[in-house]
């Protein structure tokens, strides 16, 4: 981090020693209270549900869930390892709402994404549904890079942040509407002949139908869906057209939780390509990834034919991302699946408060015969569980992060121990071993050993990475000269059209749709609910226990735009009764100034544990691409409590 770290990085040692750390593993009883229990009983007991389960209803009647508290690679890929060993295909994680719209959508254009580019060394940079200084603060130090070397900001959001009071151009388009303001700048480049017309003639399909795609998207009619003026699209189209090449573009989450959402990152991508944003550092360029070992198992054992949940639905997200799919896991649950969902192992998530459809979610964990939850703490998740077991944080385990975007790796050093809590490694190891496939997949003894098979084929060794704990770069990242040559997509060229989704009956190219709160406009829901964004001392439902961190972030609320707190007769600080068609939430109102958020839309983060805003999300409206739930841009009505 370059001497830097951010606030909840910092909170590590909050983490490790509050005095509301589950130290014991704890059953649950049957008057709804939790016991205690030794290690190896509760580990005897639930090998024992989980063999009456397989042998009852078949292996992939049990699937894990892996959440955010534990990141992506080594951690992610232990579960994937274990579930599919145990013989299902069925690994769910939070990843259903997170990243893998963006990925899948500049995957399907060009083969890949590196997700963070070379800011620092950029011309240009638009930045569309993200919250930097937030979210991503080690982007911050990049901008400030940039700017003092005259690069320009644009950034699009119906919501001010601290990035949009200095950038360039704020452009606030109402929620989902960005493909819009995306096809008009296409049909800007196209039309003033501002695109690199060698990689359209040799390296792209679908150019033609984009082409005449594109046609109506005149400033004027991106005005109309967008809100955004029409000078202010052709103000930007002219900032890109300036700085071409060294244009970096960065979708947040704020794109893919919307129903349309890839089909705005596929345009975003193609954008990319139309200006030659290819190969370069500050565009699009091919990560390459350290030549390691893989845990995962789906060459060995890809279970393909066991139905993974959610792969016949959304296919193109379990194709690409190998991801079963949470929403549709809660029907499976509930007996409306093709085969029962009987059992998950959860660990470092909490979906009783992060995933759509509260209600619904609650009523099919519940109905499960067998939860185990893996955490520190109490949450609205682990109440639910018939187990939980406590978690070991990273200070008290050896794992290795891949920086792929800056082609790093780094091997974080255990430095620290709690007496009688297991690593993840372990609780994998110890399952695996109770069940009887622990020699076959999980012969290792430590996570030491494990490290030391997964980097052999790099070179690279354990003591090595030691010697670098800042992470070691094992390839410069540089201009990619022939990176466009052989793609990684289907017709191995960058493709504006897609014949894969065609054939799948879905948009071969990536057509703009107006929002589902316009689609479906219900005049008993007037307003447009936008969820989720971040809080600076909170990462989604964590950290709320933390008392010095409450203090700052104390209480949920719902940001408001002050001519319609007007219309409504409610004042800052005011409890209000939020409303959609799934269910209702209570709040308090803040009252934001004019320029804070758009008039007509409101906007609650989505973590607190108790003011749950996914009671009134929906897990049924749904990228047709991705399975992502429309997360952004949900319609509701508010009303004063008298
Ligand atoms: N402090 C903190 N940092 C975090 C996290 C955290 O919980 N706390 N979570 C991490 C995780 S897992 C993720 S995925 C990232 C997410 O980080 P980002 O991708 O940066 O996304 P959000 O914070 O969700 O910001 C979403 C923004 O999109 C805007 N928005 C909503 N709808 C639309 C729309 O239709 N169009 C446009 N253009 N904008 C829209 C919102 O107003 C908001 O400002 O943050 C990571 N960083
Ligand atoms: N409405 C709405 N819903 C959203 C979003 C939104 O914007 N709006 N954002 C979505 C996004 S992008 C994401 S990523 C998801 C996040 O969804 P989740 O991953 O389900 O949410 P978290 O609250 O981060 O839950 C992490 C849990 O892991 C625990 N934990 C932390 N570290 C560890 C560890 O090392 N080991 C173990 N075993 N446990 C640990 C924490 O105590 C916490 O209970 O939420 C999604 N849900
Ligand atoms: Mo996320």
């Amino acid at each position: 981090n370059q001497g830097r770290i951010c606030p909840r990085g910092g909170a590590a040692l909050d983490l490790f020693y509050p005095p509301d750390r589950i130290l014991k593993p704890l059953k649950r009883m049957s008057d709804g209270s939790f016991k205690e229990i030794p290690y190896s009983l509760a580990l005897d007991e639930i090998i024992g549900k989980m063999s009456t389960l397989k042998s009852d209803y078949g292996a992939r009647s049990v699937g894990v869930w892996k959440g955010e508290g534990l990141g992506f690679y080594q951690q992610e890929d232990y579960a994937r390892r274990f579930i599919h060993g145990f013989g299902s295909p069925n690994y769910f994680s939070n990843d259903s709402a997170c990243y893998n719209g963006r990925y899948i959508g500049y995957h399907l254009v060009c083969g890949f994404w590196n997700s963070y580019p070379a800011f620092d060394q950029s011309g240009l940079i638009i930045l569309l549904g993200s919250n930097p200084p937030i979210c991503h603060p080690p982007f911050m130090r990049e901008f400030a890079d940039a700017r003092s070397k005259g690069a320009k900001l644009v950034m699009i959001d119906p919501r001010l942040n601290p990035v949009a009071c200095y950038a360039d151009v704020f452009a606030q388009p109402y929620p989902g509407t960005d493909g819009a303001l995306v096809w008009g700048l296409i049909r800007y480049l196209i039309k003033t002949n501002n695109y690199d017309e060698d990689i359209v003639n040799n390296n792209t399909i679908g150019f033609d139908k984009i082409s005449v795609y594109a046609k109506k998207f005149t400033p004027e009619y991106v005005e109309k869906q967008t809100g955004i003026f029409a000078d202010v699209v052709e103000e930007i189209a002219l900032l890109i057209i300036k700085n071409r090449s060294k244009t970096s573009i960065f979708p947040g989450a704020g794109l893919e939780h919307n129903e349309n959402g890839v089909n705005c990152v596929r345009a975003l991508a193609i954008l990319s390509c139309l200006i030659g944003a290819l190969g370069l550092p500050t565009g699009l360029w091919r990560p390459e990834m350290l030549k390691i070992r893989s845990l995962t198992l789906y060459d060995e054992l890809p279970l393909d034919d066991q139905g993974p949940i959610g792969a016949d639905k959304f296919p193109v997200l379990y194709d690409i991302r190998k991801e079963c799919h949470t929403m549709t896991a809660m029907d499976y649950m509930l007996g409306n699946g093709a085969y029962p969902l009987k059992g998950i192992i959860l660990t470092a998530a909490n979906p009783a408060v992060s995933n759509p459809n509260t209600a619904k979610v609650e009523k099919a964990l519940s109905n499960l015969d067998l939860l185990v939850v893996s955490d520190f703490f109490m949450t609205k998740t682990a109440r639910l569980a018939h187990y939980i077991l406590p978690a070991a944080t990273f200070l008290e385990r050896e794992e290795l992060h891949f920086y792929p975007t800056r082609h790093r790796v780094n091997l974080t050093s255990k430095v620290a121990r709690t007496e009688g809590i297991k690593t993840e490694y372990q609780l994998w190891h110890n399952l695996a071993h109770g069940l009887g496939f622990g020699d076959k997949y999980f012969p290792w003894k430590s996570e030491k050993d494990v490290n030391k098979w997964l980097l052999e084929p790099s070179g690279l060794t354990v003591e090595k990475l030691r010697r670098h704990p800042q992470g070691y770069a094992y390839k410069p990242v540089g201009y990619q000269k022939h990176l466009i040559d052989k793609l990684n997509t289907p017709s191995g060229k960058l493709e504006f059209a897609s014949p894969y989704l065609k054939k799948l009956g879905l948009p071969e190219i990536p057509e703009y749709l107006p929002p589902y709160y316009l689609a479906k406009a219900d005049d008993n829901y007037p307003f447009i609910l936008t969820t989720g964004a971040r809080k600076s001392l909170l990462s989604h439902s964590r950290h709320q226990n933390i008392p010095r961190f409450r203090n700052v972030h104390p209480e949920a609320e719902m940001e408001i735009h002050p001519a319609d707190a007007s219309d409504l007769g409610i004042e800052d600080g005011e409890a209000v009764k939020v409303i959609s068609k799934t269910g209702t939430l209570i709040i308090q109102a803040a009252v934001k100034k004019p320029v804070e958020l758009l008039k007509g839309v409101v906007e609650i983060y989505h973590g607190w544990e108790d003011w749950r805003v996914n009671f009134l999300t929906c897990d049924t409206v749904n990228d047709p691409i991705s399975g992502f739930p429309l997360l952004k841009g949900f319609p509701v009505r508010i009303e004063k409590i008298e």
